[in-house]
């Protein structure tokens, strides 16, 4: 038998224009990728770039969905599999929701791939193929995962291919995140030796490590960020807020190349009571402060809609993104996606205003919010976003700043998104 040939699919719910080329390759199939045996031929479709090519001669198609994607996921999987061919689906969505998806498939990958895509892709030519595979939800330990194929994006531009993860698992179990369910609910890092020689095979463009909390162990991140030190990379990533207590995590961060930090605030201390995240014994703002005085770049992340979220929020986060003056906010729609405590919740006091999945992105309001209506939930957040980037609100946030630049562009790359509130 030839090579047998394997074609990955990633979903695009909408096209984009030029913007294609700031967006990040999925590392789902990177990683998919790297853990399919060499005798097969891979092929990677990104919805994103191209379109799907359902006339191709392939023997197995393999497609990933988080939750906005899944309705086009099963649409490109029905279209497969009433041409005859074999489809697996794995990612978030299949993850949380197996027996929706496997109404799709031939088969549903749970959890990580890793443990379970070799076993897979040797039963299915066996001719033995079955209809679930499940990895166990990690309880702990080392991560160990092979490097990432980036080869399979090649002929296609991207901001940048070099992506990894050095860390997975998440012990917060915030209630919004779905996180734990399938990556657990530990940190589980890579040897930074492993993490280290993969950077080592970067050029000094830009590299961004897709942990939830790259950070969120500091005493294993930080020999990481040691040994990056003169490298000469420049790398972006995502952290809570609170590795900032420690002064040197901070320089070793600064040092290590980083020029921006996505930190997950969803909400303002104190102004909901179940996020495990804060009670810092220094502020916020503080914390934010001690970073973006390196010159690295805070992204921050609110959320609106909690249950303790009135019509005032907007207006006081506005003012507190004042105050703390994050390099960069950034604002979502609170989304109980399914598999989270909060679908449930909403789900069992009747709140959800429907399970129309392509809507449940951060952009629109899918529940009925506790002390304000979807309708003004919606606007506020238009409002807030509109507010924060005004001109003087980038001024202000730009001059305080080292790298001005830098952060003038960032600020302006955000602003491109953000429309007048109707
Ligand atoms: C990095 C990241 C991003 C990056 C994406 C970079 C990229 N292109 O890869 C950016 C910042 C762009 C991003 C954007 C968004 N994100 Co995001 N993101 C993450 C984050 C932190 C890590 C994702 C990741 O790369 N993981 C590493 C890979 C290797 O893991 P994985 O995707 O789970 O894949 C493994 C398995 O699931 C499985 N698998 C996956 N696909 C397939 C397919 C097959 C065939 C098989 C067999 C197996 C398999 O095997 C893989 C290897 O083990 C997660 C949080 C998390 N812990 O997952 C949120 C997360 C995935 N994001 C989320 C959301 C909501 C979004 C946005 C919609 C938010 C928004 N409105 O801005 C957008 C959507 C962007 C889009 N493309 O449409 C949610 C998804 C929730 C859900 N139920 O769908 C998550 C889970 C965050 C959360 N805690 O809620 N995100």
């Amino acid at each position: 038998m030839s090579r047998p040939r394997l074609l990955l699919v990633y979903p695009a719910t909408h096209k984009l224009g030029w913007v294609k080329r700031f967006q990040l390759p999925s590392l789902a199939l990177k990683q998919v990728a790297a853990a399919t045996p060499t005798d097969w031929e891979i092929v990677l479709v990104d919805e994103v770039h191209e379109d799907v090519p359902f006339d191709g001669n392939f023997d197995l198609v393999g497609i990933t969905a988080m939750t906005h994607q899944a309705a086009r996921a099963y649409e490109i999987s029905d279209r497969f599999r009433s041409q005859g061919k074999t489809v697996v689906l794995g990612g978030i969505h299949p993850t949380v929701l197996p027996e929706e998806a496997g109404r799709h498939a031939d088969a549903v990958v749970i959890g990580e791939a890793e443990p379970v895509w070799a076993g897979l892709l040797g039963d299915f030519l066996a001719g033995k193929l079955q209809p679930v595979y499940r990895a166990a939800i990690p309880d702990g330990g080392q991560l160990s995962i092979p490097w990432g194929r980036r080869d399979i994006f090649s002929g296609k531009q991207y901001l940048t291919t070099q992506t990894l993860q050095a860390s997975r698992g998440c012990p917060y179990d915030c209630p919004f995140c779905i996180t734990t369910n399938y990556f657990g609910k530990s940190f589980r890092y890579r040897e930074p030796e492993d993490v280290l020689a993969e950077l080592a095979t970067f050029s000094g463009k830009l590299t961004v490590f897709l942990d939830d909390n790259i950070l969120g162990d500091a005493a294993r991140a930080k020999p990481i960020l040691a040994g990056m030190r003169g490298m000469g990379l420049k790398w972006g990533g995502q952290a809570n807020l609170r590795f900032a207590e420690d002064p040197e995590a901070v320089r070793l961060l600064a040092d290590s190349g980083c020029i921006g930090i996505f930190v997950g605030i969803e909400s303002m201390a104190g102004e909901h009571a179940n996020h495990p995240k804060t009670g810092s014994r220094y502020s916020q703002a503080e914390l934010i402060k001690r970073i973006r005085d390196t010159g690295v770049v805070v992204e921050a992340s609110m959320i609106f809609g909690f249950d303790d979220h009135d019509e005032g929020v907007f207006e006081r986060t506005v003012r507190f993104l004042e105050e703390c003056k994050p390099s960069l906010p950034t604002f979502h729609i609170l989304t109980p996606y399914p598999g989270t405590a909060l679908f449930d919740q909403f789900d069992g006091e009747g709140r959800l205003l429907h399970k129309d999945w392509s809507r449940y992105d951060h952009g629109q309001v899918v529940f009925k919010p506790k002390l304000m209506t979807p309708e003004q939930l919606y606007q506020g957040w238009q409002q807030a976003r509109w507010e924060a980037y005004r001109w003087p609100k980038i001024i202000d946030r730009v001059m305080q700043s080292p790298g001005k630049p830098v952060h003038l562009l960032y600020n302006l790359l955000r602003r491109g998104g953000i429309s007048r509130p109707q």
